[in-house]
């Protein structure tokens, strides 16, 4: 069912020259905004970032040539929304893997052309009988994007119930980079991590990391800033949050990426994960009537 009628979003939530509401790839709806300072597009199913480009500058966010855009499924590419959970649900083997959040539709509640000359958006999941039964908790979640020369998101989650909840949660960005084998990851050194790649091993990182195979990792009591360095590009990319204990990198390589199918030919060359998260040992536990914000900043600076 399409929960969408795009004439009523123009009306209510449109901005004149800036945000409109039309069909997207594979007939998705998705809100497109182009300001003075960049512009986006975000499918309104998962509340799902696709495109980012500050005016001037390279696309930041991967979306693989070969992205499939479908009801109900997730996108590969963009910022998948993974929530209540991340990576599989910890009993249900037939729950999605990262939660049901990026494949169901998210309403509009609010947009605004701010005085800075970004804009942002206001999504709100809409829960359904099959999330309830997923996650039959008495909670809001709800994302609010902030699109200009920097780009913010902040993932709210609301306990409504009598009780508290322990979610786990990222946002799964995929990161557009020249050349994975030239790129690396400063600021996460020192820091333990799990090794998904080597059965899960626990281990500690010395110095930045760079990529020359199957890399997927989750780096622990994390909160500081990261960069993505690529000189292929002469940038590097800032992560700056609040609200997220750790931090996912993730690159399939080769033989993961021709099994997956999805990121096209040697897509996995120029794409990197870099995800706020809070994930295995982090997960957040929210009192009633509680509220967590995971929030970040994306920024370019010029080499
Ligand atoms: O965040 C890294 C990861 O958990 C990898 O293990 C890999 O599964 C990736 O997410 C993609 O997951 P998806 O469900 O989007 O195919």
């Amino acid at each position: 069912m399409n929960p969408y009628n795009l004439d009523t979003l123009n009306k209510r939530f449109g901005l004149a020259g800036i945000l409109v509401f039309k069909i997207g790839p594979g007939g998705l709806p998705v809100v497109e905004v182009l300001n003075e300072q960049a512009s986006a597009m975000i499918a309104l199913q998962g509340a799902h970032l696709l495109q980012w480009s500050p005016i001037g500058e390279d696309p930041v966010i991967w979306l693989s040539p070969e992205a499939k855009f479908a009801e109900g499924k997730s996108v590969r590419g963009g910022v998948p929304v993974c929530w209540p959970w991340f990576g599989p649900h910890e009993q249900e083997s037939g729950f999605p893997a990262h939660g049901f959040a990026r494949t169901v539709p998210w309403e509009v509640f609010e947009t605004n052309a701010n005085q800075d000359g970004s804009t942002s958006i206001g999504l709100r999941l809409l829960q359904n009988e099959a999330t309830r039964t997923q996650w039959p908790h008495a909670s809001d979640v709800e994302l609010y994007i902030r699109v200009g020369t920097a780009l913010e998101l902040d993932l709210v989650t609301r306990n409504n119930g009598s009780t508290p909840v322990s979610i786990g949660e990222a946002l799964h960005t995929y990161f557009q980079i020249s050349d994975i084998r030239q790129a690396s990851v400063l600021g996460l050194n020192d820091l333990d991590y799990i090794d998904k790649v080597d059965g899960g091993e626990r281990k500690r990182q010395e110095g930045v990391i760079a990529f020359t195979g199957e890399t997927d990792r989750i780096y622990l009591d994390h909160g500081a800033d990261c960069l993505i360095h690529d000189p292929g590009l002469g940038r590097r990319i800032r992560i700056h949050k609040r609200g997220s204990h750790s931090t996912v990198v993730w690159n399939p390589w080769i033989e993961k990426a021709e099994k997956m199918g999805d990121l096209g030919p040697d897509g996995y060359l120029h794409m990197l994960c870099v995800e706020c998260a809070n994930a295995a040992d982090d997960v957040v536990k929210i009192t009633p009537g509680g509220e967590h914000h995971l929030w970040m900043r994306y920024s370019v600076e010029a080499l």
